[in-house]
């Protein structure tokens, strides 16, 4: 197999004082952080869609980078194989272990599902030949549900009870090949799943049709062997104007509803969070105090423009505080996958590389510092001192459910009055933050 990406060295570790633009700064595959490598503790993916599919094509332009791979048209199955050399050399090249992908960003989708999946048989076998012998492997598997015409009012979400059935189709196909790739998790991202006008829309009824199309995938995963995370992937809006994943606190009362979040858990992107109204770290916040953090999708928005950039993670603050919450989740059970693209005008095959240099690099130095932050102990002893009150005899038996409202108000009562209770001191913790991060 012809070298794809000629030129690029294999990318390893030099240190924060090298300069050469094709090694990493921070992340050091085989160091040890908090009892465990690096490697580990990061378990970083490729998106095949953004990787090997996007060409830098936007609403108002062409694509402005050659994706063929050497193939002489694309559309192709030359080219979906083309997609996987691609994509093989560049995680060997990188040391990345993980790829995800939807159906059709594996082969290109014919007018008849039978073909569709005759095309998904032979990329699969293709790809497992390809990676015989290599650590890399499937992290998640997905249907793209919101692409195709038939999905324009909603995949489990839809009126039409045939189109419901194609989604069922494609999701039983996507968790066979995420089984036969040895993926880690299936993921559901609700792209058309919601309304752009109540006028027409049963909200109710399409919910509890979402909830049917998981159940049957949990129940057809877990039949055929899939031992896997199942995994929501909250967002609020884009590509519909509501979508009923708004946020990871909308998506777990969703799961709990319908009896799901034993086998479901969340798939955090940052960009979506933002849209949210969130920052990440409170996505991830609310996914860990509820046992449901399962998975995160790596990139950062623009704070200046309300869409989905998807940019490649650069903002070291955002990262530190995601792998504090991803750290003391105790990891994830699932990944770290880069859910980011390039930006148009970087279209050259080392952009691509540069691209994950600055993500993976992000996340190590987020890494180091959250581990830092736990062992200078200055925040986590202060939020500790702020609740310290109820350390109380009476603050234990509140937290234990044990009192009434008239006991309490007979206290009050007693005490009269209460003062401020003890500064939140957020500047000082911010500094706190900051010296941790400069140092
Ligand atoms: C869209 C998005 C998707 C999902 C998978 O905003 O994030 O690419 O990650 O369908
Ligand atoms: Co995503």
């Amino acid at each position: 197999m012809a070298e794809i990406f000629k030129n690029i060295p294999e990318i390893k570790y030099e240190g924060p004082q090298s300069k050469n633009p094709f090694a990493f700064k921070y992340y050091d595959p085989d160091r040890i952080v908090m009892g465990k490598k690096m490697s580990e503790q990061l378990p970083f993916a490729m998106a095949w869609w953004h990787n090997l599919g996007a060409n830098g094509v936007d609403m108002f332009g062409r694509g402005t980078i050659d994706k063929s791979f050497g193939a002489s048209a694309e559309g192709t199955i030359e080219h979906a194989k083309a997609k996987v050399d691609a994509g093989i050399e560049f995680m060997k090249k990188l040391g990345i272990k993980y790829y995800c992908w939807h159906d059709v960003d594996l082969v290109p989708e014919d007018e008849d599902i039978n073909v569709t999946n005759e095309r998904l048989d032979i990329i699969s076998d293709y790809i497992l030949e390809k990676t015989a012998g290599t650590d890399i492997k499937c992290l998640w598997g997905t249907a793209n549900m919101f692409s195709h015409p038939r999905f324009m009012n909603g995949a489990g979400s839809t009126n039409d009870v045939n189109v419901y059935c194609f989604a069922a189709a494609q999701v039983k196909k996507a968790i066979d090949i995420t089984v036969k790739l040895g993926g880690k998790g299936y993921v559901f991202w609700g792209g058309r799943e919601g309304y752009e006008t109540l006028l027409n829309t049963r909200v109710k009824f399409e919910q509890e049709n979402i909830a049917n199309l998981m159940r049957m995938a949990r129940d057809y995963g877990r039949s055929i062997g899939f031992k896997g995370t199942f995994l929501i992937e909250p967002k609020p809006k884009e590509p519909m104007k509501h979508q009923y994943d708004f946020d990871a606190a909308t998506a777990i009362g969703f799961l709990k509803e319908y009896g799901l979040d034993k086998d479901f858990k969340m798939n955090i992107e940052a960009n979506h969070a933002t849209l949210a109204g969130h920052t990440f770290q409170h996505e991830l916040r609310i996914s860990r105090i509820n046992d449901m953090l399962g998975s995160i999708d790596a990139n950062q928005g623009d704070m200046m423009l309300g869409w989905d950039t998807d940019c490649f993670p650069s903002n070291v603050y955002d990262t530190t505080l995601a792998m504090y919450e991803i750290v003391k989740n105790g990891g994830l059970p699932v990944g770290i996958n880069f859910d980011s693209k390039n930006r148009r005008p970087s279209n050259t095959y080392e952009d691509m590389f540069h691209a994950f240099i600055l993500g993976m690099d992000s996340f190590a130095f987020g890494l180091l510092k959250a581990a830092e932050i736990i062992e200078d102990g200055r925040l986590e002893g202060f939020v500790d001192k702020k609740y310290s009150s109820f350390e109380s005899e009476l603050g234990q038996k509140i937290r234990r459910g044990e009192t009434t409202l008239a006991e309490l108000a007979e206290k009050a009562s007693e005490m009269k009055n209460v003062a401020t209770p003890v500064s939140g001191a957020q500047e000082y913790l911010e500094g706190v933050l900051n010296n941790i991060l400069l140092n």
